[in-house]
């Protein structure tokens, strides 16, 4: 089954009873120029663990809008306070702050609504609870807050702040395959997304404000520790042989990339 991301995301986000400006402002940061790997992380895994695709596109299209609600808030004059996301102005520059607090808000419970159309209903439950583990106060949320403290582990921050949605994503697609390696999965998002998260310090080094693993360890370290995290990635995935070729090449890309 080939799936198509792009349409799915536009299907499952609300349209009935939602006020125009609303819609705009979340279509406009989620159509924007995303490199969509946490949806795609989600089908990859539901895919090489031999499960229905149909029942991972609803928890894809999930993620993505969470993702993208983190983004729209992580620009707020609040947090990060950035005028440029995705190539465009951000979401508070283009419209104002309140529509870009609403849209993000919108976009977090249509999530949610998502998850719940997934068409083997026994699965809303588990993969809800995966997203809000990951998106919430344990996980995204919890990981912001201490990245704006003044004294918090680099490691903690980076394992809530990111490697939790990353978690999540091929946690949902293990849940979507009804696999029982859902722990080995899990295990493969969260080194995945630490090792992003160096890979991201590296290439971010002179964004401002943040904590930074380059910054602070040096660039040389940072890689060293991507390298060591794409590698356990690989690890937990070695059981799926030759079907993990994809997730195999996901992994490499986080290590490689340059944007
Ligand atoms: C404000 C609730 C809230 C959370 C913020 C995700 C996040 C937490 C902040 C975004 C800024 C940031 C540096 C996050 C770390 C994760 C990260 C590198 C996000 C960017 O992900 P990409 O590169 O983005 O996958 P695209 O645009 O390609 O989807």
């Amino acid at each position: 089954m080939k799936v198509d991301l792009e349409s799915a995301l536009d299907r499952y986000l609300p349209r009935r009873g939602v006020p125009r400006l609303l819609r705009s402002a979340m279509e406009y940061t989620l159509f924007s120029a995303g490199k969509r790997l946490r949806p795609q992380l989600v089908l990859d895994v539901c895919e090489s663990l031999g499960g229905d695709l149909r029942n991972a596109v609803p928890a894809a299209c999930a993620v993505e809008y969470i993702h993208t609600y983190s983004l729209i808030h992580d620009d707020l004059p609040a947090m990060d306070d950035d005028d440029v996301r995705r190539g465009k102005p951000s979401s508070h520059v283009k419209f104002d702050e309140a529509t870009a607090i609403l849209a993000g808000d919108a976009l977090q419970a249509a999530a949610f609504e998502a998850i719940a159309k997934v068409p083997d209903a026994s699965l809303a439950g588990p993969l809800a609870a995966s997203l809000a583990r990951g998106a919430g106060a344990a996980g995204m949320v919890g990981g912001q807050v201490l990245d704006l403290a003044p004294k918090a582990s680099l490691r903690e921050i980076h394992l809530k702040k990111t490697a939790a949605l990353f978690e999540t994503s091929t946690e949902m697609g293990a849940i979507a395959a009804k696999s029982n390696r859902v722990r080995n999965l899990a295990h493969y998002g969260r080194q995945l997304g630490l090792a992003f998260q160096a890979v991201d310090d590296i290439l971010d080094r002179d964004e401002k404000g943040r904590k930074n693993y380059a910054v602070l360890h040096g660039v040389e370290a940072a890689r060293r520790f991507a390298a060591k995290a794409v590698g356990a990635a690989k690890g937990a995935i070695k059981f799926l042989g030759a079907r993990g070729i994809r997730l195999s090449r996901i992994a490499d890309f986080v290590l490689a990339r340059t944007h």
